[in-house]
């Protein structure tokens, strides 16, 4: 027999407005599934949605053969700015995200990736050098700093665009003109009012998307007038540029490059970052894992520069970076949608289209998979073999890249980054927190991140 699905109680038209903290959605929903189970049904305004949050859940939901990425919501206005890009796709359907899903994933390649390791380093030495000149007294603002690494890296690395964030306080009108799009996107899916009471906020939107489209426009432009002088780049402007997809033989538009280079920044630099920001928070805070990821820093890098093969030799650091994805998933909830109506659960009927929400700030905590322990940081459950082991027993029980077809992209590139920023960062500095009793507030915006965490840097000698 079928169940319903339960349902906090509505209020005409607006539904379940009132349970939802719109500063903190991710809270609500946290604390809607302790209260209501693992399955659950919202409807604010017009939206509808299924929370889902179990492990069991999850897990079927990820199938892909019943399933698909869901692109309602914020997802959807997005579309007005990238398009098909990959991101922001309905999928398999439309054609320019295979071509772009197989042009980019061998420019997203191990090898790819090693010949990018050059470019990122100098990145993130600009930022050592920054936190060398501080001086061991002034407060670290870390989002923001990891803000500023991320966003240059992917920049530089993607089409050889620096925006030289670490040479300016404020930031560049492309990255101002990209915070108010994601912004507008957001607010554009919660509008209850008519549209012609918007007029004002919709040209602005309109003039921002245009600031977007004409600097990668501009890139390029310049990319295409003088091939040769960047010809053997190894970077991913020159990848859509020249890559022809092997099952069509097709190569990627002009648009659909331009909305994918937007894509990757956009995608590319808050995840990142906020990844960072929850494990540098994660350290200062654990004191015996700090010491032990440092004990392994300077045993395998030493006092030399960070090379491109002491990336895969940091064990214990990529564990404690994939136990932060577990516990503090930065892209805390992914959307999927049934292909025709469905019963999850073995007794939830749910309609083809319908939004099901798959919760991983909840399922990523899950005791039927983490056992007793499940809400403790033990970076020891995620080294290499058990991690492989649990993905094994328990498929999609870690997915903070999201899952199947449309998961992450850019993962082999957010991986090398972070490693080799955490490496040169750990053998450089002491970490210490800015105000010992700093306790972790979350920020949400599309990502979520540590509010106010500010750290201070001690240099343990000289900066290499
Ligand atoms: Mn990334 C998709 C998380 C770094 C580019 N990324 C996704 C999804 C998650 C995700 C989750 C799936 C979203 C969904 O189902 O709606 N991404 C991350 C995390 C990090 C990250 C946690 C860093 C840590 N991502 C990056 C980087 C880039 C990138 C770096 C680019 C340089 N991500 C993408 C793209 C997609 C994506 C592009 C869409 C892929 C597709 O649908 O084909």
């Amino acid at each position: 027999a079928k169940s319903n699905i339960p349902q906090p109680r509505t209020i005409p038209l607006l539904g379940n407005i009132k349970d939802i903290d719109m500063d903190y959605p991710l809270g609500s929903m946290l604390h809607l599934a302790s209260k209501y189970g693992p399955i659950y049904r919202l409807s604010i305004g017009g939206t509808k949605l299924v929370i889902v949050s179990s492990y069991e859940l999850v897990h079927e939901v990820c199938d892909d053969d019943r399933f698909q990425k869901s692109i309602q919501g914020d997802l959807e206005e997005l579309r007005a700015v990238v398009h098909d890009g990959l991101f922001t796709s309905s999928g398999e359907e439309e054609k320019n995200w295979g071509i772009a899903h197989r042009v980019l994933m061998s420019a997203f390649g191990p090898m790819s990736i090693r010949g990018m390791f050059d470019d990122m380093h100098e990145v993130a030495s600009q930022l050592t050098l920054k936190w060398a000149r501080y001086g061991s007294s002034t407060p670290i603002s870390v989002g923001e700093d990891f803000t500023r690494l991320t966003l240059d890296t992917v920049a530089l690395c993607s089409m050889g665009f620096r925006f030289n964030s670490y040479y300016r306080d404020d930031m560049h009108p492309f990255i101002k003109a990209m915070y108010a799009v994601l912004k507008a996107a957001g607010e554009r899916n919660m509008r209850v009012l008519p549209s012609y009471l918007h007029k004002s906020a919709d040209r602005k939107f309109q003039s921002n998307i245009d600031i977007l489209r004409s600097t990668a426009g501009q890139v390029l432009a310049a990319r295409q007038k003088s091939p040769e002088a960047t010809g053997d780049l190894k970077d991913l402007l020159n990848a859509m540029l020249n890559g022809v997809d092997p099952k069509t033989g097709c190569k990627m538009t002009e648009q659909s490059i331009i909305d994918n280079l937007i894509t990757f920044l956009v995608a590319g630099h808050e995840t990142t970052a906020a990844t960072l920001s929850f494990t540098m928070y994660q350290l200062v805070t654990n004191p015996e894992i700090y010491r032990k990821v440092q004990a392994e820093i300077d045993g395998v890098v030493g006092s030399g520069p960070v090379k491109i093969d002491h990336i895969g030799r940091l064990k214990y650091l990529a564990a404690v970076i994939r136990e932060t994805l577990r516990f503090n998933a930065p892209i805390s909830a992914f959307a999927r949608e049934a292909t025709k109506d469905e019963t999850i659960g073995g007794k939830y009927g749910v309609k083809a289209g319908e939004q099901l929400v798959c919760l991983l700030a909840k399922s990523h905590l899950d005791p039927s998979v983490y056992g007793d322990t499940a809400c403790e940081f033990d970076p020891e459950r995620m080294m290499e073999d058990n991690f492989n082991r649990l993905m094994k027993e328990y498929p999609h029980c870690w997915s903070p890249f999201g899952t199947g077809l449309r998961s992450c992209i850019g993962r082999p590139f957010a991986w090398q980054e972070m490693i080799l920023a955490l490496a040169m960062l750990m053998q450089n500095f002491n970490f210490v927190m800015d105000d010992p009793s700093y306790s972790l507030v979350i920020q949400e915006t599309l990502t979520i991140k540590p509010k106010d965490f500010k750290i201070r840097a001690i240099p343990r000698g000289g900066i290499t």
